[in-house]
């Protein structure tokens, strides 16, 4: 090799230091990280400008809702239950944790533009997640593509004072031989100037890590809440009230299902990552489709409607055997057939469509709405408005029918439509079309291998909406059925509950198991299904150890 420099005579002129020394993984690692973390903070700010835009994040997690298999999503609510949703942002956040700490690697290590295109990539994944959610505007991709673009900018500036360093603080030397350098006083000053970069460098990450969790904090606090809507709502009494709930369909037994379910304790269900605030003063619900009369309802109108107050048990048919996707609430409305008759339903319609503002859509059989059972337009749950979590501010509740098909919360839109037309959001993932309720029965106490001796309470719950329980029997090991004692039926819509009383005799395990005739005289099949694709089915059964 020639060189100008080879001759080791004179000294030439100083030349910028080739300071590509990487910067540690460490570093790097923490850099992509900060940066993703800053995106989200900036994205979570932008998204409360507008009440159409949301948090990147939870278009994406929508996105997973949405095409995650139903083995997947069924796996979710089996093992996360109620926190399905928590899990699932928990694990998108560590996804993108993982994503934006490898591009700072690859953006301080391999190469600048790469990483940076892997930076672009996250925020067009945010825009595209956000452009498909139902019912957003085309500026919903603000929030990520801003959010991208700061990650971006903080990483190009870290990446400038670290890696090519300019300006008056570049570091130069004179090179004097193109032989290897001892050590020297100018490598010293290098490192010198180098490590005040890092600390400078350290001290930028430190202040975005810290502005974006405050960026975060100041874009959630901004953020409409449907909460001073719900507390400003006064409920009408019904014309139709319900009579207080008598004590006989309610045994004293400690650990049973009490017959109500608190709104607080009662199983939430559905697909929406963040519950959606609507504001009750400016709701409005519109009747359409195969009508000869489109109507349309504020909040207001439907309060105005004649109202009863009736007692129902919803289930979900993701319910497993002895599962805990049930409860039973005073639910405070109006009566959907004649609204349905008031705009005039076409005789070609045989679906009645719930749209929910989210997105989700039930649709259940119009005969249904129409058979004289109580399908309700709700706005009142155990004597308030409806949480926000269970529909806020008009749900329909549709005693009979799995809540799957028929009790779509945050409900804007009833659509006359037809089954040939029109798929609703399980049926399009392979659940059925219908779905009338299975008769079902639950041991509430005692809990599976408790130990227990001598007179022993076995009780719990058992529930068939429309046809009533008749019967329940308790089978222990192998023996005969025996009958249960049952509470009073309070109507046919709602569970009732049951209690035996055991003599737990013979150490060891042993098998307890239940059954319920439903008010047709059929007895619960012992046969095992899983809820899908119409609801689980079988005897629900718990081994208890007796001492
Ligand atoms: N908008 C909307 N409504 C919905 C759902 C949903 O995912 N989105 N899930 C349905 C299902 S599967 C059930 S079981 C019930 C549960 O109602 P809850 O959460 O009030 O118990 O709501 C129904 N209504
Ligand atoms: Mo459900």
């Amino acid at each position: 090799m020639t060189s100008t420099y080879a001759t080791g005579t004179a000294p030439v002129a100083p030349v910028r230091m080739p300071s590509r020394a990487p910067v540690s993984r460490i570093f790097a690692l923490m850099a992509g990280l900060i940066a993703g973390d800053l995106a989200l903070g900036v994205a979570e700010l932008v998204a409360s400008f507008s009440r159409s835009w949301r948090s990147p994040i939870t278009d994406v997690g929508n996105r997973v809702v949405d095409n995650v298999p139903n083995s997947v999503k069924d796996l979710a609510i089996r093992w996360f239950g109620e926190s399905d949703k928590v899990a699932l942002q928990i694990g998108i956040g560590a996804i993108l944790a993982i994503y934006a700490a490898v591009m700072g690697l690859v953006l301080f290590r391999k190469s600048f533009h790469i990483g940076l295109a892997g930076i672009a990539v996250f925020g067009l994944i945010g825009a595209w997640a956000s452009l498909l959610t139902e019912g957003s505007p085309k500026s919903a991709v603000f929030p990520s593509l801003v959010g991208a673009a700061t990650a971006g900018g903080l990483l190009y500036l870290l990446h400038r004072r670290l890696v090519l360093p300019t300006g008056p603080d570049a570091i130069t030397r004179t090179e004097q031989s193109s032989e290897p350098q001892p050590s020297d006083t100018s490598s010293t000053d290098h490192q010198l100037v180098r490590r005040s970069f890092l600390t400078g460098s350290g001290l930028i990450l430190a202040g975005a890590a810290a502005a974006s969790s405050g960026l975060y904090a100041l874009g959630r606090s901004r953020r409409y809440s449907a909460a001073s809507s719900r507390s400003d709502v006064r409920l009408p009494n019904a014309a139709d009230v319900a009579a207080a709930v008598p004590d006989n369909v309610q045994f004293d037994v400690e650990g049973i299902t009490p017959f109500v379910t608190s709104n607080q304790s009662f199983y939430r269900v559905d697909t929406a990552i963040e519950v959606p605030q609507l504001a009750a003063d400016t709701y409005e619900l519109a009747i359409n489709g195969y009508v000869d009369e489109p109507l349309t309802f504020s909040f207001e109108d439907l309060l105005n409607r004649e109202l009863i107050e009736r007692d129902i048990t919803l289930t979900c048919v993701s319910n497993q055997v002895g599962g805990n996707l049930a409860g039973t609430a005073r639910w405070l409305g109006t009566l959907l057939a004649p609204i349905l008759e008031e705009a005039g339903v076409q005789s070609k319609a045989d679906q009645v469509v719930g749209r929910s503002s989210d997105g989700y859509t039930c649709g259940f059989p119009v005969d249904v709405a129409m058979d004289g059972r109580d399908a309700m337009i709700v706005v009142g749950m155990n004597g308030e408005p409806l949480p926000l979590e269970h529909g806020f501010p008009v749900r329909l509740v549709v005693p009979g029918l799995y809540g799957y098909v028929s009790a779509t919360k945050w409900l804007t839109e009833i659509e006359l439509s037809r089954f040939d037309e029109f798929d609703h959001y399980w049926r399009r993932r392979t659940w059925a079309v219908e779905a009338p309720i299975k008769t079902m029965s639950r041991i509430d106490t005692p809990k599976g291998l408790a130990r227990v001796s001598g007179t022993t309470t076995i009780a719990g719950v058992a529930w068939a909406q429309t046809r009533g329980i008749d019967a329940v029997e308790v089978q222990i090991d192998d023996g005969e059925w025996q009958q249960a004692e049952l509470a009073e039926a309070l109507n046919d819509v709602t569970w009732r509950q049951w209690r035996f009383d055991w003599d737990a005799k013979g150490a060891g395990q042993h098998q307890i198991r239940v059954r319920a005739t439903d008010g047709t005289g059929a007895i619960q099949t012992a046969d095992r299904a899983e809820p899908i694709p119409d609801g689980a089915s079988g005897h629900h059964q718990i081994v208890v150890l007796v001492s």
